[in-house]
């Protein structure tokens, strides 16, 4: 492990007890091995504060030693209406480049964290709260999810990462289209254009998000940090690297006692099979 593997994971020490329920504008829920994270500023649509981004960030790095999995929703009728606007207009330019870095780093640590996220979405997912979403690990949505780049009508440009990660789910050309024509995606559009994993039935999304966050739970921590750390970085790595990255990897979980009484498990007839037969 990496120190700043370790680091994330406040092994030896752990997060005080009422470090997470101390975050005012975030609503913590454990269900067994997962966490289940709201963005709690209902009444201003979940729009993202300096505070609440701050909030987010200290969740992440700080989260408690047993947890395995994330769920990460909004309280009220939206996920997330993005940047709060009204904190925008009294900043500089060097304090709006300040402001940029820190989303970044608040969603490299959900993105890059220790344990993989699921967005659970419905409402409005838009602007900063589209790119919110798209640092999560999985994302599933509601047949009331509404997904749009409003930036484009607000004079404004992505800051929390969106130009990065958002091509990488739905392609440049999609999301050229959103910004420059205020284009709104509904649930199943989301879902055919990468953006969304998994579509949930009305009020359905939670469950669905928790079952698969259990299921995610149920992996090696070594897999984990391998698909979260590993994966999307030898995707940007030239063929002749990523191969070799791949190589180091796949030979670094296999070596893991856990991986290894899996394998047994399976040879033994008792672990569950990869499809129906
Ligand atoms: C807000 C925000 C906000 C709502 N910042 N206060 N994001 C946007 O351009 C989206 C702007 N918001 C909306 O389009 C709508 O509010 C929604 C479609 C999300 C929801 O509509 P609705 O009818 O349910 O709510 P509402 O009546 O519009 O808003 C309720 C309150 O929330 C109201 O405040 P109030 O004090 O008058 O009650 C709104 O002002 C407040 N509110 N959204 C601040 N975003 C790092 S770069 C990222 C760049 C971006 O994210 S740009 C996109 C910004």
């Amino acid at each position: 492990m990496t120190p700043a593997f370790r680091t994330l994971s406040n092994r030896g020490e752990g997060p005080p007890a009422d470090l997470l329920a101390g975050l005012d504008l975030l609503r913590v829920t454990r269900h067994g091995a997962v966490l289940h994270l709201r963005l709690h500023r209902p009444d201003k649509r979940n729009a993202l504060s300096d505070r609440l981004i701050a909030q987010l960030h200290t969740a992440f790095l700080h989260l408690p030693e047993d947890v395995r999995a994330v769920v990460l929703s909004g309280e009220g009728d939206h996920f997330c209406a993005g940047l709060d606007l009204s904190e925008l207009v009294e900043r500089d330019t060097a304090a709006a480049v300040a402001h940029s870095r820190g989303w970044h780093a608040a969603f490299e640590a959900i993105q890059f964290g220790r344990v993989p996220v699921i967005a659970l979405l419905h409402g409005a997912v838009v602007g900063g709260g589209l790119e919110l979403a798209a640092a999560c690990h999985l994302r599933v949505a509601e047949p009331s999810a509404r997904f749009a780049l409003p930036e484009g009508q607000r004079g404004l440009f992505v800051g929390g990462g969106g130009s990065v990660r958002l091509p990488r789910l739905m392609g440049t050309a999609r999301m050229a289209d959103m910004m420059l024509t205020g284009r709104v995606f509904d649930a199943a559009e989301a879902e055919r254009h990468g953006i969304v994993n998994y579509l949930a039935d009305a009020g359905e999304g939670l469950a669905r998000a928790l079952a698969l966050a259990e299921r995610v739970a149920g992996n090696a921590p070594m897999t984990a940090f391998a698909v979260m750390h590993a994966l999307p970085r030898i995707a940007e790595q030239a063929p002749s690297e990523g191969l070799f990255t791949e190589s180091l990897m796949s030979a670094l979980a296999a070596a893991t006692p856990e991986a290894q009484a899996r394998l047994q498990a399976f040879l033994q007839g008792k672990a569950a099979k990869a499809v129906a037969t």
